[in-house]
């Protein structure tokens, strides 16, 4: 049958796999992925992110987004693959960043030069020349300002499946207004990242799906549209500069006549975009309640289907709308893959290395602990970036090491408690999930098994799965979940991982450790944090 092209544009680099759909058959015909700093340089990113001397700022650049949407739809149309075999494309993407585009931006899509790269041609529809990203914690007073309009935290949690976060696209939204009052009202349209590039392939304005949407803080996660009141107390006449919210397989159009035409590719469906974790739920199976997968990219993400909306009322996780049209539990810590990384280099080390000293050192770590928080932290809420040591040796390599893992391994379970799932099984998926002395950390921590994915980016593979499935729908086919996903989005049962249980005991004792250092962490100010040493 067809071909089903599915993106992932994620911090630090864009994905692209092709899969072959027949019947039961599911094969990867193609899989490609471009590092934005080494593949697109001239935009300057660091891990994907513009520098900035604010610590708390962090944006990127959405030309830079398009023009990797370029280069890889080129190796794409250089692949040997029958290109008119392509039936629909779909996408994932970071969460939560935003594009704002003026009253020109229409006419620009529409009309795309195929002689040119798209960047600098959208760069004239840009009414703020970069994007606001989900590293971004810059907007506090906001977050407080909308939270105290709407009635509190516990309303705005109820709402829409979260309180207010400082990365959420409603207080980003606010800050800009705040800051540049001009450059806000000359905004025609306000798309996320995924709505954004879907926008681009489509050569028309996309909308938003409910899964990228409950990632705002503007969405009523009941009825899957806006919420009057959160729209109001954010910025004015923002309801005018929202884009529709649709659902997950929604098709948003035809590919344009600019890639068309630029890479001889045919007028294949573009299905709505949607976020890298909702993305990932699907690209890890998990259409059933129960299980959880744990992503390890350059965030770490905990997430689960849910039937019904439980909202934290910890305030910690969020819930968002599942692509299956149910929800979705997740908590997400900042310093996922970007503290794994300092350490490593910290210390020299190469991945191999790093596994080694993880894979020679005691479980418990001695009762030593370290709290990795390299950038501002989300989980728990940490704006004074630091490390913070509890009797561990700066000097200690196989101690950071195993600290770093451990920490991390340990916060994911205390701060998942709020979903409510018995977790007795867990799918690893992301760039460290190939890391089996992490993934025994892992097991070993939430007593549970481990499994690993032949797809690594699950992100990328859950927006093709995505495709066909509203090409399915598009086409008048009825098609299950159960049956998008069989087959290949499936762990591998060779790569099980069982918890131990005398080291999960270890583990048991030692949370209670750990929430005793981060409670006292958060009750230390940043500067007497800095006096005893722990940076
Ligand atoms: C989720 C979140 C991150 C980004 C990373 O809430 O902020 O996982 O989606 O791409």
């Amino acid at each position: 049958m067809g071909l089903y092209l599915g993106f992932d544009s994620s911090t630090q680099s864009l994905t692209a796999i092709v899969l072959d759909i027949d019947g039961d058959r599911r094969d990867v015909l193609f899989q490609s992925s471009l590092a934005f700093d080494e593949a697109l340089p001239r935009y300057g990113t660091r891990h994907g992110v513009l520098p900035d001397a604010d610590a708390l700022t962090a944006h990127s650049s959405p030309r830079m987004w398009a023009d990797a949407l370029d280069v890889m739809l080129a190796r794409v149309a250089a692949s040997g693959l029958d290109l008119r075999r392509i039936a629909a494309i779909a996408g994932s993407a970071q969460q939560h960043g935003s594009v704002y585009l003026d009253a020109r931006a229409a006419a620009v899509l529409a009309d795309l030069d195929p002689g040119r790269a798209p960047g600098d041609q959208i760069a004239a529809a840009l009414s703020r020349p970069t994007s606001p990203i989900w590293l971004d914690a810059s907007t506090s007073r906001e977050c407080a300002e909308i939270t105290a309009a709407v009635g509190g935290s516990a309303v705005l949690a109820r709402k829409t499946g979260s309180r207010a976060f400082e990365r959420f696209t409603g207080p980003q939204i606010r800050r800009f207004y705040h800051r540049h009052p001009e450059a806000y009202a000359a905004t025609g349209r306000i798309h996320l990242v995924s709505s954004f590039l879907a926008s681009l392939l489509a050569g028309a304005h996309a909308p938003i799906d409910p899964g990228d949407g409950s990632g705002m803080n503007l969405m009523d996660l009941a009825t899957r549209d806006w919420w009057p009141a959160g729209v109001a107390a954010t910025a004015p006449d923002l309801a005018s500069k929202l884009p529709p919210i649709a659902p997950s397989s929604s098709i948003v159009g035809t590919l344009s006549p600019y890639w068309q035409r630029r890479h001889g590719l045919p007028p294949a469906r573009v299905v709505a975009w949607s976020g890298d974790n909702p993305c990932s739920l699907v690209g890890t199976g998990l259409v059933r309640e129960g299980i959880v997968a744990i992503s390890l990219g350059t965030s770490d993400t905990i997430f689960g289907l849910m039937r019904e909306p439980r909202v934290d009322a910890t305030g910690t996780g969020h819930v968002f709308g599942a692509p299956t049209g149910e929800y979705m539990g997740l908590t997400c810590f900042s310093n996922g893959s970007l503290a794994r990384e300092r350490v490593r280099d910290a210390f020299g080390l190469t991945w191999t290395q790093f596994s080694e000293l993880l894979d020679a050192t005691p479980p418990g770590n001695r009762g030593r602990i370290l709290l990795p928080w390299f950038e501002p932290e989300i989980t728990p809420t940490v704006r004074d970036a630091g490390l913070r040591r509890y009797g561990l040796d700066p000097a200690d390599a196989p101690g950071h090491v195993r600290g770093v893992v451990e920490a991390q391994q340990m916060a994911m379970a205390r701060h998942s408690r709020w979903m409510n799932v018995a977790i007795e099984t867990i799918y690893a998926t992301g760039g460290a999930s190939a890391n089996r002395a992490i993934l025994r950390v892992m097991a070993d921590v939430f007593g549970a098994e481990v499994f690993q994915f032949e797809v690594g980016n699950t992100a990328c593979l859950g927006a093709a799965l995505r495709a066909f499935h509203a090409d399915a729908l598009a086409s008048g086919r009825r098609i299950e979940w159960t049956d998008v996903v069989r087959g290949i989005a499936e762990p591998a049962a060779a790569t099980r991982i069982a918890p131990d249980p005398a080291r999960h005991a270890v583990y048991r004792a030692l949370m209670q450790v750990h929430a005793a250092c981060e409670a006292d962490a958060l009750s230390v100010s940043r500067s007497d944090a800095t006096a005893n040493g722990a940076r």
